[in-house]
Formats: C-alpha cells, structure tokens, sequence
C-alpha cells in the first residue's frame, strides 16, 4: 500500500514538473494568427530583438495565417487552439466579444511606451459603436489595418462610371469576367444595396441598415440577386483576385481596398491600368484588429506585439509592404503620405484631424470623407439561427458553381476510366488470340 502512495506522488512530481517545464518553454513563444500578406516579414521578424529590448525576454514566434475570418474563429473557437494574438474583421470581434472568448488587453508595458494612444480616435469610436453592456470593445481589441469594400476595374475593359455603380456587375457585358471577393457578408451586403438601391436613392434605407438587415425577406433577396450576377462571375477569390487582375485576366474585382492598391500598383510596372472606386449606392468600411483569446498563453507577448504594432514607424512599413492602411494616425504618417504630384484633394480630417481637410492622398487608401459617408460597418447577425439561414444561402449561391465544377471532374475522372477499361480489354483481347494462334502452329508443328 505504501509503495502505492509513493508511485502515486511520484506520478503527480512529475506531471507537475512536466506543466512547469511546459510552460516556461511556452513563456518564449508567441503564437500569432494573422490574414496571409498582411504584415511586413521584416517588421515581423525584428520583434524578437525589440522585445528583449524591451523586457529582458527571449521569444520565439510561431505565425500561421487564414484567408477568411470564420476559418480563424472556428479554430480558436471549436479548436480552442492557443494562439496569443489574432486579428479579426470587425463583425468577427463583436462576436468573439459576445461569445465571451476574448480577454482584456494589458496595457502596462512597464517603461515601454504605450503606442496604443496612436490610433485614430474615428477608428476608436466606430469600434466602440459596437460596444456590449458595460464592456468597451477598445479594451479588447487594438485596430490594425482598416479600408473599404469596392470595385477594382482594368481601365481598358471598364469605365470609371461603370465601376461607380453596383449596378454593372450585373450587365450581361460585364458577363465571366468579375472576380468576387471570397466574403459573404461583402457580397451580401453589395447584393441587399443593388437590389434596394432606389429605395436608398429616395432616402427611405441606410445602408448600415440594409448591409445588417438578416431577416428572411433580406436573405430571399440577397440570393436572388447573387444568383442572377453568377453568369457574370468568373471566380470567388479570397486572395488571388489581385494577381488576376494584374495580369489582365479579369475585368472587374469586387475586393478590399488595400488589395486594391497592391493590384494597382504592380500592373502599372507592366502598363496595366487599374482603378479602384466605392460604389456611388455605398458599401462596407471595415476595421481589422489585433485581440487576446480566452486560449492565449502567453498574453504578455501578445500585448507587447499589439503595442509594437502602434509604433508609427512600424505602422509605416507595414503598409508600405501590403497596400492596406494602418489604424495608426500620427502626424508623421501623414507627412510621409502626402503626394504632391496627385491631382486631387481629400478631406481626411475625420481620419488625422482638422489640418488634414484638403490634403493629396492617395485616395483609394485614405478614403474621402464623401467615400466614408456612402458607407457603413458591418455589424454580426445577431442571432445564431439568422447567421445559419444566411451561410445556408451563401452556400446555396456558390454550390451551384461548385457543382458545375465536380460534374465536369466526374465525367472527365469516370470517361478516363472507361476509355482505359476499353483500351485494355481490347489490348487484352489481342494478347489472348495471339497467345492461341502461337499454341495452334507449335501443335501443327
Ligand atoms: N490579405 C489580407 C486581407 C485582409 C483584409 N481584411 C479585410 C476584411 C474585410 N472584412
């Protein structure tokens, strides 16, 4: 019995010496999950040096990336996968928030400064919009890269008032030729503001009111007219609508602004002209930001990364390497943003303050306030049957493709296999009257 009890102890030692050792290994890695192209590698990479700099740590980080918010909500919240630090759309923040799967972020950097006060207090506030009982969504969520949902178009195969309205995206001349971009609410949303556009005209809607509006009327809807521009539809894209554009291959890409700007700028070095234009009926402005799940663990290299994120500096790199614009907005970056050679002027003053009303920036970054007003923040459905009723529809829309393409690979896998059955039969059939006349002449023989 004795020698029981001390196996036992000796057990449960060395479980916990285990944990220990575990989670002082774990105290050196930061695990972070970010969308794919959306950081700058070497920003990346000089974290670790920054933060032992910072508090005499070592950390190694481990970085995985998704494609589409619900891929990364699934594995944090079904999965309970332990990353530190992940960066959800707007919507997806509200529901982690409501779910109760994010955890406040510290804000004590000791004597590091706290880089965080650099956000645009438009962003701050617009966040906040979505705030929960007394929970503020600012103390859970740090904005990182924000934009609009548009029209990016070849200037050789469209118009600029073509791209300007929702409407030609479902004109037969626009037909195999869109991309979309792989985002039901995006397409939900642009879908419900066509179908309504002159009831918005008239002024009896919002578009904040139709983009959230899930009810079963506002679903039969979307799908109706999803379905209608699907002969138009030449692919769903969650990243390579840029690089097809690029090369000419599609004509117009309903996508996000920053993509936009990378597109833009790599077609020009191969004298492709694109443009890219919010739809006069309205659209979508959307914030991505940095949060801590209940999952972490390891929540002080979390928030030292998201204060590291908020230096101007590194804001600056960042989107100098992916197109999309910071949540930062500091004087400096603004200095560093102004092109005096650009034709236009915005009214940026709602972004970096009242100096910045009539500035040249590049406007498909930096949206102007006109662009800003025609649009709205997509808010989660707020309950979970409505959310289902909408990704059974979603999936409705795209199955339809889907099946198109898995009858085509049905019928080319299965014909294969019947004209290499018939080949072989006959191969075989040959072989065997060979076989035989050779028997029959060594018999004469
Ligand atoms: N390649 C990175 C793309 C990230 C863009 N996020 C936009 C989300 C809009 N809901």
């Amino acid at each position: 019995m004795k020698g029981l009890k001390y196996i036992m102890l000796l057990a449960v030692l060395l479980t916990v010496g285990a944990c220990q050792r575990s989670q002082e290994e774990r105290s050196h890695i930061l695990k972070i999950y970010n969308w794919a192209d959306y950081i700058d590698e070497d920003v990346l990479a000089e974290f670790p040096e920054w933060y032992k700099e910072q508090t005499g740590e070592d950390i190694e980080i481990i970085y995985q990336t998704f494609d589409i918010n619900e891929i990364m909500l699934t594995k944090i919240e079904r999965g309970h996968e332990d990353f530190d630090v992940v960066c959800p759309s707007e919507y997806i923040i509200e529901r982690m928030m409501k779910k109760g799967i994010l955890q406040p972020i510290n804000r004590d950097f000791g004597n590091t400064p706290d880089y965080i006060h650099n956000l645009a207090p438009y962003i701050q506030d617009e966040l906040n919009k979505m705030g929960f009982d007394e929970r503020k969504v600012t103390d859970y969520a740090v904005a990182y890269m924000w934009g609009t949902a548009g029209v990016l178009y070849n200037k050789a195969l469209a118009t600029e008032e073509e791209a300007l309205t929702c409407s030609s995206l479902w004109q037969p001349k626009f037909n195999n030729t869109i991309l979309m971009k792989d985002s039901y609410r995006d397409c939900y949303g642009l879908a419900i503001i066509y179908a309504n556009s002159e009831r918005l005209r008239k002024g009896e809607v919002t578009v904040e009111q139709l983009m959230n509006d899930n009810s079963q009327e506002a679903i039969a809807t979307a799908e109706e007219y999803l379905k209608k521009m699907k002969p138009n539809i030449a692919g769903w894209e969650a990243d390579f609508g840029k690089e097809m554009m690029t090369k000419g291959k599609a004509w117009l890409n309903f996508t996000w602004s920053g993509d936009a700007v990378w597109a833009i700028e790599e077609a020009a070095a191969v004298d492709v002209e694109l443009d890219y234009v919010v739809p006069i009926e309205g659209s979508n402005v959307w914030f991505d930001g940095w949060v801590i799940p209940k999952y972490a663990r390891n929540v002080k290299a979390a928030s030292y990364f998201i204060n590291y994120m908020c230096r101007p500096d590194i804001a600056l790199r960042n989107m100098d390497a992916i197109g999309y614009v910071s949540a930062v907005a500091t004087p400096e970056i603004l200095e560093e943003k102004i092109d005096t050679t650009l034709e236009n002027f915005s009214d940026l003053s709602y972004f970096f303050g009242p100096e910045a009303d009539s500035v040249q920036v590049d406007p498909v970054q930096y949206p102007d306030r006109t662009v800003i007003e025609r649009c709205a923040v997509i808010r989660d459905f707020s309950n979970k049957e409505d959310l289902e009723k909408v990704l059974e529809m979603w999936s409705r829309v795209k199955g339809d493709n889907l099946n198109t393409g898995i009858v085509l690979i049905i019928f080319a896998v299965f014909g294969g296999l019947f004209v290499w059955l018939i080949i072989s039969k006959v191969n075989k059939y040959r072989c065997n009257m060979q076989r035989k006349k050779g028997r029959r002449r060594k018999k004469r023989k």
